[in-house]
């Protein structure tokens, strides 16, 4: 199995963030990503590789010019107007209800106040190279997909930062480019063929559930902690099932607490039914391994030989399959579980 990977990610060097009412280091951080590379590249199952450079383009398709042009940007605007900075974070947060019976006034002039316009949350620290690692990402994660177009039956894309809380017009959850949703969108409108983005991370994706909301070329199809209880709280619920074309194209499988591998894979297997009734002709796996049974910020139970198992399942489906690296932050076990899950997917294969 080919791995797209770049030493661009460590670009992105985020150290502090806010959370939970105190400052805490990052848990998505350069280390996770260099785990992953060290675990696969000792085994020769897998073959390296870089990924070519797609500019803008692929990344405007999906996403609002002004989150990209922020993006570009904001690092340079922040440090010539506050001084330096490491970690930039908002303060005050665009609010529409704030201005209620006055209207919207739109994008506000100062750059402190559009961190606040552009970001939904306080744990997605900018850092000098965000932008540049960020669009690596995005790079990837199409370099995998074009992989798989090309007739590989499968492709690892080991992205970071990653991807799939970014909607539209807005970053957070560690993540600024939709990684998966710029790929869907290329494999989609590039064959003129239906794509599914099946999301196994902890976390609910709501960033490619909104991207892909009222669309019926592209199916979300994701497993995570109830948003009752999890991030990102205010999207993930089973009765969102996607709008106008995409009605019936979205399907949420919100999960309790301590799930263990057999309840998770039972659980995949029945949003299976969902992905071969769609009828795709590719599908793009978000994978997370934060619902590990140790993982520190997550509450699933799941173990190495359930990623092993979530693998092979999704491997029943018989489509070509890219997977790009989104969540999983117990570090020590992080290249063990990725790989697991890639053998259990068929890495061995070309
Ligand atoms: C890509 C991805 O996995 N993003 C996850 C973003 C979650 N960020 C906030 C998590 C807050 C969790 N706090 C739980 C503390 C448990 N002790
Ligand atoms: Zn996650």
């Amino acid at each position: 199995m080919k791995v797209v990977y770049t030493p661009a990610h460590l670009r992105h060097d985020p150290k502090v963030s806010f959370e939970q009412s105190g400052l805490t280091p990052t848990f998505e951080h350069i280390g996770r990503a260099e785990a992953i590379r060290a675990t696969l590249a000792a085994d020769d199952r897998f073959t390296f590789t870089a990924p070519s450079e797609w500019g803008l383009a692929p990344v405007e398709a999906v996403h609002d010019a002004g989150l990209i042009r922020f993006l570009a940007t904001a690092w340079e605007e922040y440090q010539a107007a506050a001084g330096e900075t490491a970690d930039v974070m908002p303060d005050v947060f665009y609010r529409s209800t704030l201005r209620n019976k006055m209207g919207e006034r739109g994008e506000p002039e100062s750059i402190q106040a559009r961190f606040g316009y552009w970001c939904f949350e306080t744990t997605t620290p900018l850092t000098r190279g965000t932008y540049d690692a960020a669009l690596s990402a995005v790079d990837t994660a199409l370099t995998a997909t074009q992989f798989v177009l090309d007739g590989d039956s499968s492709a690892y894309g080991l992205c970071r930062p990653p991807g799939h809380h970014a909607t539209t017009g807005l970053y957070g959850g560690y993540c600024f480019f939709n990684n998966a949703a710029v790929a869907a969108h290329h494999a989609a409108s590039t064959t003129g063929t239906k794509v599914t983005v099946l999301d196994v991370d902890y976390h609910h994706g709501n960033g490619t559930q909104e991207i892909f909301y009222d669309r019926d070329d592209v199916q979300y199809v994701s497993l995570h902690g109830d948003p009752v209880r999890a991030y990102p709280w205010n999207v993930g619920y089973a009765d969102e099932t996607g709008t106008g074309r995409g009605a019936g194209s979205n399907l949420n499988v919100p999960l309790a607490a301590r799930t263990e591998d057999d309840a998770f894979v039972d659980a995949l297997h029945g949003a299976m039914e969902q992905i071969q009734a769609f009828g795709p002709s590719m599908v793009i796996v978000s994978l997370g391994l934060d619902t590990f049974f140790s993982d520190p910020i997550c509450d699933l139970a799941l173990t190495a030989d359930g990623f092993e198992r979530c693998g092979a399942a999704v491997a029943e489906l018989g489509l070509p399959t890219v997977v790009v690296q989104e969540g999983g932050y117990d570090v020590a076990a992080l290249g063990d579980n990725v790989k697991r899950w890639l053998v259990g997917l068929g890495a061995a294969v070309q």
